[in-house]
């Protein structure tokens, strides 16, 4: 029988070291039901990280890629929210915060639907969830429908980007949007600063970190922000985690959230016709898809920057600045041109300076508020270079993306998967063998481009499904969205 580690493709050479690496580093983070993201700083599971590790231990272990999501769709709230943290009941209270003493969602989520069986946060975080699961399904398709997985899991994706598409347009211009810094995942951004400095925070003793014990502070978010995290969460439980009756002090439209909720949607659209479920629905999960690609250029677009901001829903005014959420819209399929154009640009530019620095920074070079060391204040991430890379591909620059993957996996290797990396230095920061770094190396030496090429396959059929339905087969458009008309 094939082992896990024995399971790599044929050519090994340089990189079979690192494969064998990645492959150990989700070996031992794997708890029995889902991975977590690190043993010591997040010995729980947590939403996005799981898609992200689904993603690239489907290549050495499908079987258990597809269990990973299950476990974490198995924590879905009756509303349709995945939380962001499934607990895991035999890690100490003490190990992480906040922990569900904090959250209590089994009683102030009851009316939500949150679980009773296991705990959970209450907040959310990006989709990425139906992506990973399509690409799970193709790494293995005959064992995908030997256990059903898509059959089973598709409800819950689609009630998942239902509650998002529902509950959470909450500037109700058809994007989701987020209400907490942790939810759109990159917690600390200096996109966040003027909006969260509208927090209360909460009173300093009123709770205590967990995280510092595992890392440096000066390469983590500071006792200020965590007081206003704190305050955040706890109104949001108080008013049990309702969306229409919590007084937000925050909320936000995020560029990556929605650009990952249209990925996932074309993903959904797939998933439909794949499980054979009505015509229609697969015909809806497109619809939206276009909707809410058309609605992230008219509410987010900066052309002006030439990057995606975000929005500020309690102002009401756009949020600038150049953040790496901003760039993440290059895996949006049918984008306008000149969008994308001048997204290349900006990456290339010098506040990202793609290919010349090491992989993508998570915010502007140039900036005042770029910290090179300290969490999504500057340093550079293997999750957001990987959707970058992705975005690379799609759009046929095939020579920025074979710098940028020979670039995350000369990273990972180097600092034995570090969470993330000083862009200059390109030395590791925060914790190690973590996770997704491993889970995301592991992807680019299985699949590289060639995984991407068959995705974009995919998709070109679902847009040629639309053009069908748009035009009734006669060539001529009746009835497509912004961002269609300029396709
Ligand atoms: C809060 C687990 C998570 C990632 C986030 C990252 C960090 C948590 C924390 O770790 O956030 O959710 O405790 O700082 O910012 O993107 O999902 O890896």
């Amino acid at each position: 029988m094939t082992t896990i580690l024995e399971a790599t493709p044929p050519g090994g050479g340089r990189w079979t070291p690192l494969r064998q690496a990645a492959t150990h580093v989700l070996l031992d983070n794997w708890t029995g039901a889902a991975t977590v993201p690190s043993r010591a700083l997040y010995p729980h599971q947590w939403s996005w990280d799981s898609a992200f590790i689904a993603i690239g231990l489907r290549h050495v272990a499908p079987r258990r890629a597809q269990r990973e999501l299950e476990t974490l769709l198995g924590a879905q709230w009756d509303d349709g929210r995945i939380p962001h943290i499934v607990f895991n009941p035999a890690v100490p209270l003490d190990a992480y915060f906040p922990s569900p003493d904090f959250w209590r969602s089994s009683t102030a989520g009851r009316a939500a639907g949150a679980p009773r069986a296991v705990q959970t946060s209450g907040i959310v975080q990006p989709p990425v969830h139906a992506l990973a699961a399509w690409q799970v399904h193709l790494a293995d398709p005959a064992e995908s429908r030997r256990r059903g997985f898509l059959p089973r899991i598709y409800p819950r994706l689609a009630a998942w980007h239902r509650y998002l598409a529902t509950r959470r347009d909450l500037g109700g211009g058809g994007l989701a949007a987020v209400v907490h810094p942790w939810e759109p995942g990159l917690d600390n951004s200096p996109y966040w600063d003027a909006a969260l400095a509208r927090v209360e925070p909460a009173p300093p003793h009123s709770f205590r970190r967990a995280d510092l014990t595992h890392g440096s502070p000066s390469d983590r978010p500071t006792d200020l922000d965590y007081a206003r995290y704190v305050r955040l969460a706890g109104v949001y439980r108080d008013h049990d985690y309702d969306d229409a009756r919590t007084p937000h002090a925050f909320a936000v439209e995020d560029p990556c959230f929605n650009a990952l909720l249209i990925a996932s949607e074309h993903a959904l659209a797939a998933i439909a016709r794949t499980v054979g479920a009505d015509p229609a629905d697969a015909r809806a999960h497109l619809r939206r898809a276009e909707e809410t690609t058309a609605a992230l250029v008219d509410r987010l677009w900066d052309p002006a920057a030439g990057v995606f901001g975000a929005r500020d829903l309690l102002t009401g005014e756009p949020i600038g600045g150049y953040g790496v959420s901003g760039l993440v819209p290059l895996i949006v399929p049918g984008l306008p041109a000149q969008v994308t154009a001048a997204l290349l640009r900006t990456a290339h530019g010098p506040r990202f300076r793609l290919g010349q620095v090491h992989l993508v920074p998570s915010y502007d070079l140039t900036a005042e508020e770029f910290d090179g060391n300290r969490y999504w204040r500057g340093p550079s991430w293997f999750n957001t270079a990987w959707l970058i890379h992705r975005g690379l591909v799609r759009h046929g620059r095939a020579g920025s993306a074979r710098v940028l993957r020979t670039q995350i996996l000369t990273a990972a290797d180097s600092t034995g998967f570090a969470e993330y990396l000083e862009p200059y230095t390109g030395q590791g920061r925060g914790i190690r063998r973590f996770a997704w770094t491993a889970a995301l190396a592991l992807d680019l030496l299985h699949s590289g481009e060639r995984d991407v090429d068959r995705d974009v396959e995919e998709r070109d059929a679902d847009e040629r499904d639309a053009e069908e339905r748009d035009t009734g087969g006669d060539g001529v458009s009746t009835a497509r969205g912004e961002a269609g008309a300029t396709r």
